[in-house]
C-alpha cells in the first residue's frame, strides 16, 4: 500500500493554504506562485503515480507559467510521448490539490491508484524542468519532495523551455527502439533542429537578421545556445528581451501574448532602428509560442505595424507542405486544425487548399484533431502550433521510390522537415525555423508571406463576470447552451454587422470570460465586441 505515514510527514512540509481550490485545466495547474508549494507537492505524488501506471515510463512536469506574469507559476504534466497528461486524470489531479487533509490527501490517492489499477510496486520515472521564474527553484524542491515521498527516480532536467522538456520525454521513452526520437539531452534537441535546418536552406544568403523578442524568459537561454549550431552565413538572429533575471521583466510589455493581444509592438521597439520590410518574432514566457511581424513604414507610426499570427503561420506551412507533397509525388492527406480564435479570413483561405477542423481551445483537442491526418497541420491563432506527421506518412515519405530528381528533392525536403518541426508540441524556436525555411524556399519576405490573405479586424475582450462556469458552450466554442437565450441575443447583435461573427467561451486560465468580435469594416469592430460584452455582464 502506500507510504502514508511518509506522505503525511512530507505533506506537514507542505501545508495547503486554507480557502483555496485549485483546477487542472488547459494550462495545468496553474495560479499565483506564492499559493502553489502544496500543489506542486502533491503533483509530484501523482507524477510518480502516473509513471508506475505505466510501468515505470518517465513522464515529465514542467513549472511554468508561460505568458502569465512573473508573479505567477504553474506545474504541467507530460506523457511519455511527448504529449498532454491524458485528459481523465485532470479530474484526479483537481481532487488531489484540493485535498484539506492529510486524510483526504490519501484518500484521493488511493481513489487515482483504485481507479487505474496502479501496481504500487511498479518503478516510477519523472523528469523536471522549469522556466525562469523566481519562484520556480521552491516549487521544484516541492515537487521533489513529493517524488521522494514515493520512491520515484527524478531527473532535473534544469531550465529548459516548455518544447523542450516535451522533447526529452520522448526521447527518453523512445532511445534505443526503432522509433527513436533523438538524443535525450538539450545538445541533442539543438544539434537535430539544426541539422535539419541545414539540410533545408541554401548555403548563403543576404537574408537580414531575424529580430527575435524574447520575452525575458527562458527562449532567450535556447536560442543563445541554439545559434552555436547555427553558422551565421546560413541564418543571423539580433535577440532582443533577454534580460531573464531582471525582476518583473518575463512577459512585461513583450512577449507573444502581448504583441499578438495587443497587435503592437513590444513596448520600446520603436527606439531599436527596425526597418520596414524587416522580420521580427516573439515568443512567450516558456517559449512554446511565436508570432511573427513587420512594419510597412516607420515604427512611430501604429498604422505600420502588421501581425502575422498563428493563423498566418499555419497558413504559410500548410500551402508549403501542400506544395512538396505534390512535388514527391505520395499520397498523403493533409489537413488543418483551428479553434474558433481563427481569423475567418484564415480559414477560408485554408478551406480552399485543404479540410479544416475547428476544436475547442486547448493544445491537447487540437493536437489529438491534427492526427488524424497523414499531416495535420494545427495553430491557435496565438501562436501555439505545430505540423504532425503520422507514423504511416513519416514510413512513405522515408521509403518512398521519386520517380524525377525533384521528387527526390522533394523526399529530403519532406524528411528534413519532419526532424525540423517538434513533433511533440508547439514550440517557438522550431516554428521559427520552419517559418524561415519557407520564406527563404519561396524568396519571400515578410510582406510576400502576408499577401496570402487579409485579416479581419478582430478583437479580444475580457469580461468579469460573477461566475463563468455558467457559460457553457458547444460546436467547438462557437456557441453557448447557458446562460439560457444569451446567443440568441449575441446572434441578434452580430447580424447588424457586415461578415461578423462572435463567440463568447469561459477562460480555462483565468477568472473570466472571453468574447471574441471580427467584422470586415474596421470602424464597426468596436461597437460590436463592446456591444456583446455587455450582453455578457
Ligand atoms: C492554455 C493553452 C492554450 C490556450 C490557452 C487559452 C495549452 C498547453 N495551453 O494556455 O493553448 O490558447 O490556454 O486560455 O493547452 P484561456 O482558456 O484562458 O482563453
Ligand atoms: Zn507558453
Amino acid at each position: 500500500g502506500l507510504p502514508t505515514s511518509l506522505i503525511a510527514a512530507a505533506s506537514q512540509q507542505h501545508p495547503k493554504p486554507i480557502n483555496q481550490t485549485f483546477t487542472y485545466g488547459t494550462a495545468g495547474l496553474r495560479t499565483r506562485a506564492d499559493i502553489l508549494d502544496s500543489t506542486c507537492f502533491r503533483v509530484g505524488l501523482i507524477g510518480a503515480l502516473r509513471s508506475k501506471k505505466l510501468k515505470g515510463k518517465t513522464i515529465g512536469l514542467m513549472v511554468t507559467a508561460s505568458h502569465n506574469p512573473e508573479q505567477d507559476n504553474g506545474v504541467k504534466m507530460v506523457d511519455p510521448r511527448g504529449e498532454m497528461l491524458e485528459a481523465t486524470w485532470e479530474p484526479f489531479c483537481t481532487q488531489v490539490a484540493n485535498a484539506s487533509t492529510d486524510e483526504e490527501l490519501i484518500a484521493s490517492l488511493e481513489k487515482i491508484i483504485s481507479h487505474f489499477k496502479i501496481d504500487l510496486s511498479a518503478p516510477a520515472s519523472v523528469i523536471v524542468g522549469y522556466d525562469t521564474r523566481p519562484s520556480c527553484k521552491q516549487l521544484v524542491q516541492a515537487i521533489i519532495d513529493g517524488l521522494s515521498a514515493l520512491g520515484a527516480h527524478t531527473i532535473d532536467a534544469g531550465l529548459k523551455t516548455t518544447p523542450q522538456l516535451h522533447y526529452l520525454v520522448k526521447c527518453i521513452n523512445t532511445e534505443g527502439t526503432p522509433e527513436s526520437y533523438g538524443e535525450p539531452s538539450e545538445q541533442g534537441y539543438y544539434r537535430k533542429l539544426a541539422a535539419a535546418f541545414l539540410k533545408l536552406v541554401p548555403a548563403s544568403s543576404d537574408v537580414p537578421p531575424l529580430v527575435v523578442d524574447c520575452a525575458n524568459g527562458v527562449g532567450a537561454y535556447a536560442l543563445t545556445n541554439l545559434i552555436k549550431y547555427l553558422p551565421e552565413d546560413r541564418i543571423a538572429f539580433r535577440p532582443m528581451r533577454t534580460s531573464t533575471t531582471t525582476p518583473g521583466a518575463l512577459n512585461n510589455n513583450c512577449g507573444a501574448d502581448y504583441v499578438k493581444t495587443n497587435q503592437c509592438l513590444p513596448a520600446g521597439f520603436e527606439k531599436e532602428n527596425l526597418q520596414p520590410g524587416e522580420r521580427f518574432c516573439s515568443f512567450d514566457g516558456d517559449a512554446d509560442r511565436i508570432v511573427y511581424y513587420y512594419l510597412t513604414g516607420p515604427a512611430s507610426s501604429k498604422d505600420s505595424f502588421r501581425l502575422l499570427d498563428g493563423d498566418k503561420i499555419a497558413s504559410l506551412a500548410a500551402g508549403y507542405l501542400s506544395e512538396l507533397v505534390t512535388a514527391a509525388g505520395i499520397e498523403l492527406e493533409l489537413g488543418c486544425v483551428q479553434t474558433a480564435y481563427a481569423n475567418g479570413s484564415s480559414t477560408k483561405y485554408l478551406k480552399q487548399r485543404a479540410p479544416v477542423t475547428c476544436t475547442p481551445t486547448g493544445v491537447k483537442h487540437l493536437h489529438h484533431a491534427a492526427e488524424a491526418y497523414d499531416i495535420g497541420v494545427y495553430f491557435e491563432a496565438n501562436g501555439h502550433g505545430t505540423v504532425l506527421f503520422s507514423p504511416s506518412a513519416q514510413r512513405k515519405i522515408k521509403e518512398a521510390t521519386p520517380n524525377s530528381p525533384a521528387a527526390q528533392t522533394a523526399l529530403e525536403q519532406l524528411g528534413a522537415l519532419v526532424d525540423l518541426i517538434n513533433q511533440t508540441v508547439g514550440d517557438a524556436l522550431s516554428d521559427m525555423l520552419l517559418v524561415e525555411v519557407i520564406l527563404r524556399t519561396r524568396q519571400w519576405g515578410p510582406a510576400e508571406w502576408d499577401g496570402a490573405y487579409e485579416d479581419l479586424p478582430n478583437k479580444i475582450l475580457k469580461v468579469n463576470v460573477k461566475d463563468r462556469f455558467m457559460f457553457k458552450t458547444e460546436d467547438a466554442e462557437r456557441r453557448l447552451t447557458s446562460p439560457p437565450g444569451l446567443q440568441e441575443r449575441i446572434d441578434e447583435l452580430v447580424g447588424k454587422y457586415k461578415d461578423a461573427r462572435s463567440f463568447v467561451r469561459p477562460s480555462g486560465t483565468e477568472d473570466c470570460v472571453r468574447v471574441y468580435a471580427e467584422c470586415a469594416i474596421a470602424s464597426e469592430l468596436a461597437p460590436l465586441a463592446n456591444g456583446v460584452a455587455k450582453l455578457v455582464s
